[in-house]
């Protein structure tokens, strides 16, 4: 994919998650001080990372606080400032305000990923035509601090499907070229473990949107009702997880462990390109 500035994203690409917030579900609280974040970055990076996301909200499920817009940026700046001069890769910014985004793509960011798919901030859809930055679309219902109460569906992937379809029509028809419009299901945004797994399973029919798709499901609670041993179980899990993406068609991951992942991808990629030949 050719982000702006004639930068090439190669996929499968490995998505290294940075949350800058202090109640991450994930990996709350430890990279909150931006010389740690920036570290940890960089170490990413060396992993085999091929984008950085940079998030200053925490959007896990339960009891995660709104976040007001200064505290965001306070957040996400410092970091932003100090990726741009430090990495190699593109930064993309996790975010649903435009403020926040605006600040990032002049820092130097390539992408914006927005849980809202463009719904949250108006503001969001002419930026991202503006910028001519890459862009995020994912499928959630409710907000991001409510999704957990909308888990209902009647077939999730034809829903999902569709959503993600209207979505980037809409991203279109602003200006945003489909050149530059990345698609993702939102693995846990208002899903149930039986849903994670049905998409996952179906990624081939959402590849058929014509749209890269990425994949979050790294250390998602729906790994965890499959591999309770404790951390070392949770990412061999969640690099299946993402091995079983690539193999079904996903373009980008999005993890918290880029090299476990990263060995998982390759062999997928692997199997597909033999499958292929
Ligand atoms: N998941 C989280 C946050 N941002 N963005 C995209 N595009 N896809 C995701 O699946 C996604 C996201 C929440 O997970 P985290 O707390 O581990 O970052």
């Amino acid at each position: 994919m050719k982000l702006r500035g004639g930068v090439v994203l190669r996929f499968p690409a490995i998505m290294g998650v940075l949350n800058v917030t202090p109640d991450s579900f994930s990996d709350g609280g430890r990279y909150f001080d931006a010389d740690r974040a920036v570290e940890h970055a960089l170490e990413m990076e060396a992993a085999g990372a091929s984008i950085i996301d940079v998030g200053g909200e925490s959007t896990r499920p339960v009891g995660a606080q709104e976040v007001p817009l200064e505290e965001e940026l306070a957040r996400v700046k410092p970091v932003l400032e100090r990726l741009g001069r430090r990495l190699r890769i593109p930064v993309s910014i996790d975010t649903r305000r435009a403020v926040v985004a605006r600040i990032a793509l002049d820092a130097g960011a390539y992408i914006i990923n927005d849980v809202t798919a463009l719904e949250g901030d108006t503001e969001m859809a002419s930026l991202a035509a503006r910028s001519k930055c890459a862009v995020v679309l994912m499928h959630m219902r409710g907000g991001p601090h409510n999704h957990v109460r909308f888990g209902r569906y009647r077939n999730v992937v034809s829903e999902v499907r569709e959503y993600l379809k209207q979505r980037a029509r809409f991203a279109e028809s602003v200006g945003i070229a489909k050149s530059r419009i990345i698609l993702d299901p939102g693995i846990g945004f208002a899903k149930k473990a039986a849903h994670n797994f049905a998409i996952l399973a179906a990624l081939p029919r959402l590849c058929a949107l014509g749209y890269p798709i990425l994949v979050g499901a790294s250390r998602k609670r729906f790994v965890r009702t499959i591999a309770d041993g404790g951390d070392r179980e949770v990412t061999i899990a969640g690099a299946a997880a993402d091995a079983l993406a690539v193999a079904n068609g996903a373009s980008i991951v999005r993890v918290h462990d880029p090299a476990a992942a990263g060995a998982a991808v390759r062999m997928a990629q692997a199997v597909r390109e033999a499958a292929m030949r």
